[in-house]
């Protein structure tokens, strides 16, 4: 039987984006959908200004908004787990509340990530940080759980960190993104009124890239994760693209990398999500392309359903003694939504659901 599934936060950017993802999921079956109380009691339809170019699912338009609250959740639909696409400020209160209240939460927000019992993962990355989940429970008596996926510009740049840490050891990183208007929580054209600009600021997130980035790739012993040896540091720019982050990525290594050899690493990239078939699972989570002005976002975002990063221009870097690259990942697929559909699976896979 499939695992009955809500979508907390449900009209919003990401909220359609799981809408997107979990219709004829072949695991989930998606029976409730909340958002904030001025949609509450209208149909999704009515709520949510549709902005996919793919038609809204029809199952789903008929379905009634609830508030995001557990007991109304528990009183009008039958779930045990629930996607969270809520804003982090209120995810704050409410993700808890749905964990002690015994539904599993896989959350997109940022609030609960870098809380020591709280597994941030990337199933190719760290999927063993969901031991702590058992950490989670015994801690704090709930008798369901959080679970969270990264930041959408650390998503993409730590699936590339993690086959060349393996394979040449990381000292430090630096990264300059040009994220998407989208990730800022804008759809669709009207969006663009930052056109013929660069906005050189995008609140908290150079920090979420310098911290996420060392828990996911630190290692979990015992009850805590030991944060990853590594130096990150980002800066971050909103440009005029409407889905996809590209990142140009300089890594000190450890041991000298051929940029040659570093694509071939790269491409051959596997995790958990492939070897087991995670239905979610890009076939590789990282594609290589060897044109010389690829990847851009426009032609690469996509690719695999927008759930594979594409990486290009793998040069020496002649500053750091190691690569540079630029990266492209589709920010509100592989970035968000996908990112906690796949966690999911990840749990049913390990048995927590
Ligand atoms: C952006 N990365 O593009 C942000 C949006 O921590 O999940 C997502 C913020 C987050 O502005």
């Amino acid at each position: 039987a499939k695992v009955r599934v809500g979508v907390l936060g449900a009209t919003g950017i990401v909220g359609q984006r799981f809408i997107s993802l979990l219709a004829d999921h072949p695991w989930f079956e998606l029976e409730a959908v909340t958002a904030s109380p001025r949609s509450a009691g209208k149909t999704y339809a009515e709520a949510a200004k549709w902005y996919l170019e793919e038609p809204m699912p029809e199952d789903v338009a008929e379905l009634t908004v609830l508030e995001t609250d557990p007991k109304e959740v528990e009183r009008e639909a039958d779930v045990d787990l629930v996607f969270s696409a809520l804003p982090s400020d209120v995810a704050r209160d409410v993700e808890p509340a749905f964990a002690e209240a015994g539904f599993a939460v896989a959350s997109n927000a940022s609030a609960y990530r870098m809380e020591e019992d709280v597994p941030l993962v990337v199933p190719e990355v760290n999927p063993d940080h969901l031991g702590l989940i058992d950490v989670q429970r015994d801690e704090r008596d709930w008798d369901g759980f959080i679970v969270t996926n990264p930041n959408c510009s650390t998503i993409q740049m730590v699936l590339t960190l993690k086959p060349l840490m393996d394979e040449y050891g990381i000292e430090s990183v630096v990264v300059s993104t040009m994220q998407a208007v989208s990730g800022a929580g804008y759809a669709g054209v009207p969006s663009m009124a930052i056109i013929d600009n660069v906005i050189p600021y995008i609140e908290g997130e150079e920090e979420k890239m310098e911290t996420e980035t060392l828990k996911i790739l630190g290692e979990l012993d015992g009850d805590r994760v030991e944060f990853a040896d590594v130096k990150v540091s980002a800066s971050c720019h909103r440009v005029p693209v409407l889905d996809g982050h590209t990142e140009a990525i300089f890594v000190a290594t450890e041991k000298e990398a051929d940029p040659e050899e570093a694509a071939e690493v790269l491409a051959g990239f596997r995790g958990v999500p492939q070897e087991k078939g995670l239905p979610s699972a890009p076939e590789r989570p990282v594609v290589v392309r060897e044109e010389e002005d690829r990847p851009q976002p426009r032609f690469d975002r996509d690719v695999d359903g927008g759930m594979a990063v594409v990486v290009g221009r793998i040069r020496k870097d002649p500053v750091f003694g190691g690569l540079k690259y630029v990266c492209v990942g589709h920010n509100a697929v592989r970035g968000a939504a996908g990112a906690s559909v796949l966690n999911a699976e990840l749990l049913v896979e390990e048995g927590y659901l």
